[in-house]
């Protein structure tokens, strides 16, 4: 149920311990440190494998980064990766990519209990093993390996673009691109599942680190962020802020996250109380407010006026995202609307939602005028940008 209760990242128990303790005069500042808690959680990926799978590639375009950017990991034609190597998300530091050698590096030439000496590859979150070509005999034993671990692992097969190039070239007017890759992930499939190591097809991903946008690039996201414990979800889903991979997908995940702050919002700016609204009888920091609308449209994408992605967009919905800055742009705005929302039925409406009993009328009508103005827009800003992001492929797919 989703009620006060059950607010994932503070329950109302730990709320009103705190209140007991402290009174009322710093919970704004103790429900913000806690909407910023998502920073602080760690997460470690391990991207293992075969060398020359693409691991390294995939680490780079999951940052936005091309090869030869400035800080990039290193990719090459022959072995390259040869120690452990972090890579943080350039937005969230606390969101780890461990690069790793690949097990078939002639240093370890397969030997998986050599190659532990050096590579602590147990102590990994989650892993995605990627895998070359055809299943081989190392493969295998990577997988056996993590699996006697326990952790969550993927298998991945990148550079799906060049099987689908050569099967072109040898099945000519026969070729099926469906089929092919078909073909590919069941004999992946079959290995796994026979020998215990998959439960479900499902587990397999068929990429390409080139052409992010093909294949399954997007649903391997997807699937990373599926199987994170709420904290780490929300941790990763909001510093994907990338345009290259942003996906829709990707979109309503965030959107879903932002919608579980509103409550921590309308909570701590009922108890900051720093702005009396005019007219009504009721105090809100706006600036919160303010800046929570901001987060918004920066995780939406929702490109500001002037910017590239902006003049890509058609008329009809630059002219809404211009009305939409125009509403919430301003201060004097954002308290008329609070004004207008500070109505005993608002109040009634998010009644079970409001964290501490008995509390003063002012903030219940301060808090749920707030949450009623961030679910309403956050609900046009979704809408808007899933529009502008349909606009922003379509362009990158007619050019
Ligand atoms: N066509 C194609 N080439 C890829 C793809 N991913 C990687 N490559 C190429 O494959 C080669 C090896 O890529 P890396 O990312 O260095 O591979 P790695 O797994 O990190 O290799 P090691 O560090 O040696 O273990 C490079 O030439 C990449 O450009 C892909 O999805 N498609
Ligand atoms: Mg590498």
């Amino acid at each position: 149920m989703d009620d006060f209760k059950s607010w994932g990242m503070l329950s109302a128990e730990e709320l009103r311990d705190y209140v007991e303790q402290n009174g009322v005069s710093r919970v704004a500042e103790y429900v913000t440190s806690k909407l910023d808690a998502w920073k602080n959680v760690v997460i470690q990926f391990a991207v293992c494998g075969v060398s020359g799978a693409g691991k390294s590639t995939f680490i780079n375009r999951i940052r936005g980064l091309e090869d030869i950017d400035t800080g990039a990991a290193e990719v090459d034609v022959t072995e390259c990766t040869k120690e452990p190597k972090c890579y943080d998300h350039p937005s969230n530091p606390k969101i780890k990519f461990w690069d790793l050698p690949g097990i078939t590096n002639p240093f370890y030439k397969g030997d998986l209990e050599e190659y532990c000496k050096n590579v602590p590859l147990d102590e990994y979150d989650t892993y995605l093993i990627f895998a070359k070509d055809r299943l081989t005999a190392d493969d295998l034993k990577l997988a056996e390996r993590i699996r006697s671990t326990g952790k969550k692992f993927f298998f991945i097969r990148a550079r799906i673009d060049q099987d689908v190039e050569n099967a072109k070239r040898s099945r000519k007017h026969l070729f099926d691109e469906d089929a092919t890759l078909n073909k590919i992930r069941k004999s992946i499939s079959q290995n796994l599942i026979e020998r215990g190591l998959l439960n479900d097809e499902k587990e397999i991903f068929l990429i390409s680190n080139h052409f992010p946008t093909k294949y399954q690039f997007d649903e391997l996201t997807q699937a990373i962020l599926a199987i994170l414990p709420q904290r780490q979800r929300e941790s990763l889903i909001l510093t994907i802020d990338n345009a290259l991979i942003l996906s829709k997908n990707t979109l309503k995940e965030k959107v879903k996250v932002l919608k579980e702050r509103i409550k921590f919002v309308a909570t701590a700016s009922a108890f900051a109380a720093t702005v009396p609204i005019p007219g009504v009888s009721i105090s809100a920091d706006i600036a919160m407010i303010q800046s929570e609308i901001n987060f918004y449209i920066s995780q939406l994408g929702l490109s500001q006026e002037g910017s590239n992605r902006f003049s890509l967009l058609v008329s009809n919905t630059q002219t809404q995202i211009k009305a939409l800055s125009a509403v919430l742009g301003s201060t004097m705005q954002i308290s008329g609307l609070l004004a207008a929302y500070a109505t005993e039925s608002v109040v009634k409406e998010f009644s079970r939602y409001i964290p501490i009993i008995g509390t003063a009328i002012g903030s219940s009508l301060s808090f749920g005028a707030t949450y009623y103005l961030l679910t309403k827009w956050l609900g046009e800003m979704e809408e808007i940008a899933l529009k502008a992001l349909e606009e922003t492929l379509e362009n990158v797919r007619s050019h």
